[in-house]
């Protein structure tokens, strides 16, 4: 029995990444975790390389994390990868972003279908260059027979644009007389948003040290749990993701007590 114990230890006698995932998957695991991935400006800038450097060793990350939340069970990842005020930066920037659908899903997506990962997207569509649209919509027909995890980028999303739209399109059904004033509560409300097919985020991640949420999911995220790390999005290892669902899990055995 301590044979077999010590073998799961690495020659510093620290547990290793496999130990740590065999833990957490001993207890429950967040449903849905949702990542604003920042700090990959910051990330090129330290190394005096540009900032599109960095958005590019980020996607890279975006893979790893997405095959650890596969693993573990998570029922889905959203990724803010843009958002709707992210127009305002440099058009080269702009553009090169634009390419990362593309070039992730030309190298990556035979790995999803494989992993059975379905890929998803939500936010505005039509401000979106042609060639990642067609890439992304692509990908969702690929994988929507797939039942494991749901890889859902946000990509020119806003939150409050989305609740706007959302009450836009209530009083648009109250007019009609498909919805009366005493049937709108906050379940019939969230069916509304871009979120409809999805419980809101039970773990919310924000690399690069800022405590914010930035226009994200302001609705869903009310009773979601936050962490925040001072990692660089480029920097974040499965490691990281690890430390966030541990603490996580700690939190609902606190509140889970009575
Ligand atoms: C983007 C890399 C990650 C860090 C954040 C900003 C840059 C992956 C995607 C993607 C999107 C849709 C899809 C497949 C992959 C992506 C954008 C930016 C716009 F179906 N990374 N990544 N999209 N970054």
């Amino acid at each position: 029995m301590l044979n077999k114990i010590k073998i799961w230890k690495n020659q510093n006698n620290s547990s290793t990444l496999r130990d740590k995932i065999e833990e957490i998957k001993k207890l429950p695991v967040p449903e849905h975790v949702a990542i604003i991935m920042d700090g990959n400006g910051r990330w090129a800038k330290k190394r005096a390389l540009p900032r599109v450097a960095g958005h590019h060793e980020g996607m890279k990350v975006v893979r790893k994390t997405t095959m650890l939340a596969n693993e573990l069970g998570i029922k889905t990842l959203t990724l803010y990868a843009f958002s709707t005020e992210n127009w305002k930066r440099p058009k080269n920037e702009i553009d090169f972003i634009m390419k990362l659908p593309e070039e992730f899903l030309d190298t990556f997506l035979p790995e999803l279908v494989e992993n059975n990962v379905q890929v998803k997207m939500m936010g505005y569509k039509d401000q979106l260059p042609v060639h990642t649209l067609n890439a992304i919509e692509k990908a969702i027909n690929e994988t929507k027979d797939n039942t494991g995890l749901v890889l859902n980028f946000a990509l020119n999303y806003g939150s409050r644009a989305e609740i706007i739209d959302a009450v836009k399109e209530v009083l648009i059904d109250y007019k009609s007389g498909i919805i009366d004033e005493k049937d709108l509560d906050e379940e019939t409300f969230s069916s509304y948003l871009m979120t409809s097919d999805f419980s809101d985020p039970d773990l919310l991640i924000r690399t690069s040290g800022e405590i914010r949420l930035s226009n994200f999911m302001l609705w869903q995220l009310a009773y979601s749990e936050f962490w925040f790390t001072d990692v660089l999005w480029p920097d974040f290892r499965e490691e990281h993701l690890l430390d966030a669902i541990e603490s996580f899990q700690k939190r609902q055995r606190r509140f889970g007590g009575i």
